[in-house]
């Protein structure tokens, strides 16, 4: 379903990339309840392969070896404490969840959890899945059963994404597997699911298996709610497959949402702020009600997935800021938040060769706790970007202006704009390189004052 199933109609969640269990409770408590933070969404919580060359990437996360609760973030009983005491902070919890593929193709050998798998066998013990339960190389119809081609959508959906094995998902049999996984999460008290892949799986298949789900835990949703879907369908256009058709049954990631804002507020590609008027739906996205959008995500921020060179990171600070504040306060999709954790880049060639870098680990691989400077911001190598003033701040501004509309749109036909939501909250942004915005504006509804804003500009 599309409704987040935020409580008291929060408006925005946070993906924390990688974080621990542990420390993801204690933001909850410490920071994300009181600032009135939706939910997060947490990295994948299901036993992957341990990846040892290069030395243990964020991507091992990404390759299954079964569905038990065990990974670098915490074992069964961190990851049900986390929920619990989100919960109890009004902190909803939704899961990235892996279902189309298990490990990459290659080797043997045993995930996080001691589970045993071997991709030639095709075995993998710990669900169990066994050869019958993966699409075969003549069902795709490429000769070393990968994706080519993104333009015929059998392969997209039957073949290999980036050789990782691909599940039969026409199988009731994996199916049920699939459903219990996530029963299993829902009955601990999850939210809702981040869908990894949508696209390379059949929409008919997925409706199969979100038709199998439970109703959320009543001990935190009103009885009845349906888990929140959001999927990961990149569609930026020109390919076989389009967002519009999974959007019955969830909201899909707008891919499109944060490559455009980098061109806006990077001004490129002809752009500026003035052009933001009707973003979203009137930029060829999807409907505000099926988008899920951001700013950047764990893979574009690196250079994975989509999007490209536009795409804005932390590493962008003060255009990231304004980004956030944009979306934060402009009234279209559900927003996600990115907090991530640093790593040194090495170019070559226009590509980062330490794009794989995992998360802050000690010498034995264990990912380093998040620890918290007397300034509200993070150390030991984590981000933190939702800890940001701006930020942080914004996400009340978007509670606040919940369910008012954009009125009062104001620009000076480049790179300063302003708008109120109803009487609720108004904004000014100037992006322009060297003048300051100097204007008399409408704040609110004609009862409100008009106010002078002075604001000034990059340089
Ligand atoms: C790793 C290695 C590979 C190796 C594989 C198996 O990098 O070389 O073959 O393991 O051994 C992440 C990483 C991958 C990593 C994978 C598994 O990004 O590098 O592979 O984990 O460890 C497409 C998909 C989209 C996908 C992006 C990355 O459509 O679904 O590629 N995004 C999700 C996650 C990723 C994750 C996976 C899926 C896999 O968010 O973090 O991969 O679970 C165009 C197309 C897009 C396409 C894009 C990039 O824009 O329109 O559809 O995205 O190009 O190819
Ligand atoms: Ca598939």
């Amino acid at each position: 379903q599309h409704a987040p199933n935020t409580a008291d109609n929060k408006q925005a969640i946070v993906h924390l990339f990688e974080w621990r269990w542990a420390d993801i409770a204690a933001e909850c408590e410490r920071f994300l309840g009181p600032y009135g933070f939706g939910g997060v969404q947490v990295s994948p919580p299901n036993e992957n392969r341990v990846i040892t060359s290069p030395n243990r990437p964020w991507w091992e996360r990404y390759q299954p070896i079964s569905y038990h609760l065990n990974t670098r973030s915490g074992n069964d009983e961190d990851f049900k404490d986390m929920v619990h005491r989100c919960n109890e902070q009004g902190v909803r919890i939704y899961v990235d969840v892996v279902i189309n593929h298990m490990c990459g193709a290659g080797g043997s050998g045993h995930g996080t959890g001691g589970s045993y798998f071997n991709t030639d066998s095709l075995e993998f013990s710990g669900v169990p899945f066994g050869a019958n339960d993966f699409n075969d190389c003549g069902t795709c119809g490429t000769s070393d059963c990968n994706i080519h081609n993104y333009g015929d959508a059998n392969q997209v959906r039957n073949c290999r994404l980036v050789a990782l094995l691909d599940l039969k998902l026409s199988s009731d049999y994996v199916r049920g597997k699939i459903a219990d996984y996530l029963n299993y999460l829902i009955s601990i008290g999850v939210a809702g699911f981040r869908v990894d892949a949508a696209k390379h799986m059949w929409p008919g298949d997925m409706a199969a298996i979100f038709g199998r789900l439970s109703d959320l835990n009543t001990a935190y949703f009103p009885s009845g709610s349906r888990p929140f879907i959001f999927m990961e369908v990149i569609d930026l256009g020109g390919e076989a497959i389009s967002s519009s058709e999974y959007t019955h049954l969830g909201r899909i990631t707008e891919f499109k949402y944060g490559m455009q804002l980098g061109y806006v507020f990077r001004k490129q590609n002809g752009q500026k702020l003035a052009h933001l008027a009707n973003f979203g739906e009137g930029w060829g996205m999807q409907l505000d009600n099926n988008a899920l959008v951001f700013v950047d995500n764990h893979d574009n921020q690196r250079g994975h997935g989509a999007g490209g060179q536009s795409i804005l990171t932390f590493r962008d600070s003060r255009l990231y800021k304004m980004a956030n504040a944009f979306m934060l306060a402009f009234p279209y999709g559900f927003v996600r938040m990115m907090s991530s954790f640093y790593w040194d880049q090495w170019w070559e060639g226009g590509k980062d060769k330490n794009d794989w870098i995992g998360p802050p680990a000690d010498g034995s691989g264990n990912t380093m706790g998040v620890s918290i400077n007397n300034m509200g911001t993070c150390d030991n190598g984590w981000m933190c970007e939702h800890r940001w003033r701006q930020n942080r701040n914004m996400v009340t501004f978007r509670n606040v202006a919940a369910g008012h509309g954009m009125y009062n749109w104001w620009d000076n036909g480049n790179n300063q704009i302003a708008f109120s939501r109803g009487d609720r909250a108004f904004i000014a942004i100037n992006n322009e390189d060297w003048s300051a915005l100097d204007a008399t504006l409408q704040t609110g509804d004609d009862e409100d004052p008009i106010i002078a804003i002075h604001a000034d500009s990059k340089v």
